[in-house]
C-alpha cells in the first residue's frame, strides 16, 4: 500500500509518556482520595447510580503494584465523531497491557457502540498497530453514535462482554459516549458482572472537560488545522482585498473551537455562542453588529474582512434555542412526521405543535435552513447542527441590511462574501506531538485504571501544561462529572458540558482585542502544524489551554 513520506515518518516517532507511567508498570501504583459528589443533582444520580456514585479520585504514583501483571482481556470501542490521536489511545492500551502481561488480549468493537451490542469484534494485534500509530482518523475499528441504552441493549453487551471474557470495556468518547459508559459500569456492578468500564475524554470540540479533565483529545490538532486555514483565507483576503469570509468552524454545542481560532488568528469577528445566550442576542442584532464592522472598514477602504461563526450558534440564539427545544420535543416521538417529504407539509403538520413565535420564526427562515433544522436528530437527541448553514444565513441577512444601509445613505462600501465550512477537515488530521502523547498517556492511564480494579471512572492527565513527563495521570469517577438535563422530552442523568465561560482568560483575552479587531486588520498567520523542528514551534500548547492554566494558577494562589 502506498503511503506518505509524513505517515512513513510518524511511524517512527515514540509518544511522551508522564514519568508516573514511564517506570516498570510493577511500579506504578494507585493513590485513591476522598468520595466524590456529583456536578448537580447529587440526590437523584446518587439514586440512580447506586454502585457506582462517588467513588474517590485515582492518582499515579510510584509504589509497588502486585496486581498490574496480570493478564488482561479487554474490549475498546471508538465512539463518536471523529478526533485526531484516537489510534494513539488504542497504542498507549495495547501497550500498557502488554507490558502488564504478554498474554493480554485486546478487541476492538467495529463501527462504535453497535459493535459491543451486536459483538462485532476483531483482536487488534502488533502487527496491526504498526500501521495506525501517530495517524488521525479512526479507522482501525471504525467509529459510530449508537447509544446504549435499553434494557436489551445493556444485557446484549454483557452477553458479548461474557462471551469474549472481557475483563474491561474502555469507550473512547465524548460527554454522550461517556454518560453511556457510566451506565454501562452501573448495570454490571448491578448485575454481579466483573466487567470494568473505563472512559476516555475525546472530541475535538473541547467540551468535555473540567477541573481534572484539562482538555479533550483532539482539540489540539482540529483548531490547528483549522487556524491554519483560517489565516490562509485570512491572508488571501488581504490581498485581493474584495471578499468578505464567513466561516463556520465546527463544535456541536460550546464555542471552544472557535474561540481558541479566534485567538491565534485575529479576524474581524467572531461570535461565541455563550456570549449570545448571555446576553439574550437576537439573530436580527447579531447581523446588525456584523454590519456596523463592515460599514466601518468600508469607511477606511476596506471591503473585506472575516467573520467566524460557531455551528452551534443556533441552539444559543434565544428564539432560535426556543424553536429548536420544541422542535425536539415535538419530533421526538413522532413517526407521521418522519413520513412527509415537502417542507410546506411538514410546516402545516407542526402549525398546531408549535407556540406561535416559533411558528412564525420557522417560516421566516430561508427554506434551506428551515429544511436543515427539521432534519433528523442524531441517537442522543441533538439536531445536527453540522448541517445547518448558518454562514450562509448570516452573508443573506447581512447583504439585505446592507443594502437597507445604503439605500439609507449610512454605507457606502462594496459587499461580496463567501461562505466557508471548516469540520471534517480537521478531525482527522494527523495528531500534533501534543495529542500524539495526550493520547497515548490517556490509553496508558486506561490500562493502569483497568489493572488496579477501577470501574465508572475516565482516564485523565493533567498539568498540560508542562512538558510530558510532568503531567498528572489518573482517573477521574464519572459520576463526579454528571447532572440532570432535559433531553429527548425527558430528565436524563449526562456528562455536563463545559461551555465557554465568560469570566475565563480565553475569552476574555479574546474580548479585550476585538473592538480593535472588528475595525483594523489585524490577521494572524499561525501556519501549518509542525511535526518535526523547534519545540516552540512544535510542542505549542492551545491558548486556551494556556490561559485556563493561568486562571487555575491565580485561584489556587
Ligand atoms: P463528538 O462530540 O462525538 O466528538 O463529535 C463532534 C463533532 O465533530 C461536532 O463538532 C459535530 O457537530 C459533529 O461531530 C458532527 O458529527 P457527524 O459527522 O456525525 O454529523
Amino acid at each position: 500500500m502506498d503511503i506518505s513520506a509524513l505517515q512513513k515518518a510518524r511511524y517512527t516517532y515514540k509518544p511522551k509518556l508522564p514519568a508516573s507511567l514511564s517506570r516498570t508498570v510493577t511500579g506504578i501504583s494507585v493513590e485513591l482520595g476522598k468520595p466524590t459528589e456529583s456536578a448537580a443533582n447529587q440526590e437523584d444520580l446518587r439514586n440512580l447510580f447506586k454502585h457506582s456514585y462517588g467513588k474517590p479520585l485515582a492518582t499515579f504514583v510510584q509504589g509497588k503494584n502486585d496486581k498490574i501483571s496480570r493478564s488482561l482481556t479487554v474490549g475498546v470501542i471508538l465512539s463518536g465523531g471523529q478526533a485526531p490521536g484516537g489510534h494513539n489511545v488504542i497504542a498507549g492500551l495495547f501497550d500498557g497491557l502488554k507490558k502488564g502481561s504478554p498474554s493480554s488480549k485486546l478487541y476492538g468493537f467495529l463501527g462504535g457502540p453497535s459493535g459491543l451490542i451486536e459483538n462485532k469484534a476483531v483482536e487488534i494485534t502488533g502487527e496491526m498497530l504498526e500501521a495506525y500509530r501517530n495517524t488521525g482518523g479512526f479507522d482501525i475499528i471504525g467509529s459510530g453514535r449508537t447509544k446504549i441504552e435499553s434494557q436489551e441493549q445493556f444485557a446484549a453487551s454483557l452477553q458479548t462482554a461474557r462471551t469474549l471474557g472481557l475483563d474491561a470495556v474502555v469507550i473512547i468518547g465524548g460527554d454522550d459516549s461517556n454518560t453511556n459508559a457510566a451506565l454501562l459500569a452501573e448495570y454490571f456492578l448491578d448485575q454481579g458482572a466483573p466487567v470494568q468500564v473505563i472512559g476516555c475524554p475525546k472530541t475535538i470540540d473541547g467540551d468535555l472537560k473540567n477541573n481534572y479533565i484539562e482538555a479533550s483529545f483532539g482539540f489540539d490538532t482540529a483548531v490547528k488545522t483549522y487556524s491554519e486555514l483560517i489565516g490562509n483565507i485570512e491572508r488571501d483576503a488581504n490581498s485581493a482585498k474584495k471578499y468578505w469570509h464567513f466561516i463556520r468552524l465546527m463544535g456541536r454545542s460550546a464555542s471552544h473551537i472557535t474561540l481558541e481560532c479566534a485567538l491565534q488568528t485575529q479576524p474581524n469577528i467572531c461570535i461565541i455562542s455563550e456570549e449570545i445566550a448571555s446576553k439574550g442576542i437576537s439573530l436580527g442584532l447579531i447581523v446588525e453588529q456584523i454590519c456596523a464592522s463592515i460599514c466601518r472598514r468600508a469607511d477606511r477602504g476596506e471591503n473585506f474582512g472575516v467573520v467566524l461563526v460557531p455551528e452551534g450558534v443556533v441552539e444559543f440564539i434565544p428564539e432560535m434555542k426556543k424553536l429548536i427545544v420544541e422542535l425536539n420535543d415535538v419530533l421526538a416521538e413522532e413517526e407521521e412526521f418522519a413520513k412527509l417529504t415537502s417542507l410546506i407539509d411538514q410546516i402545516s403538520w407542526l402549525r398546531i405543535k408549535l407556540s406561535p413565535e416559533s411558528l412564525s420564526l420557522l417560516e421566516s427562515l430561508p427554506p434551506d435552513i428551515a429544511r436543515e433544522l427539521l432534519m433528523d436528530r442524531d441517537p442522543h437527541g441533538n439536531v445536527q447542527v453540522s448541517r445547518i448553514e448558518t454562514e450562509k444565513l448570516l452573508v443573506g441577512m447581512a447583504e439585505r441590511r446592507l443594502a437597507e444601509m445604503k439605500k439609507a445613505g449610512i454605507y457606502k462600501g462594496k459587499f461580496n462574501a463567501l461562505g466557508h465550512f471548516f469540520g471534517y477537515e480537521g478531525r482527522c488530521a494527523f495528531p500534533t506531538n501534543f495529542d500524539a502523547n495526550y493520547c497515548y498517556s490517556l490509553g496508558f492511564s486506561a490500562f493502569v485504571l483497568i489493572a488496579s480494579g477501577l470501574t465508572g471512572y475516565l482516564s485523565s492527565v493533567r498539568n498540560l501544561t508542562a512538558p510530558a513527563d510532568q503531567w498528572i495521570a489518573g482517573g477521574v469517577p464519572l459520576t463526579m462529572m454528571m447532572n440532570m438535563e432535559h433531553r429527548h422530552g425527558s430528565k436524563k442523568p449526562v456528562i455536563k458540558k463545559a461551555l465557554v465561560d465568560l469570566n475565563g482568560g480565553p475569552f476574555k483575552a479574546f474580548a479585550a482585542k476585538r473592538d480593535s479587531w472588528a475595525v483594523t486588520t489585524s490577521f494572524l498567520f499561525p501556519g501549518a502544524i509542525q511535526y518535526y523542528g523547534p519545540p516552540e514551534v512544535c510542542d505549542l500548547t492551545t491558548k486556551t489551554l494556556q490561559l485556563e492554566h493561568i486562571d487555575k494558577t491565580a485561584d489556587h494562589a
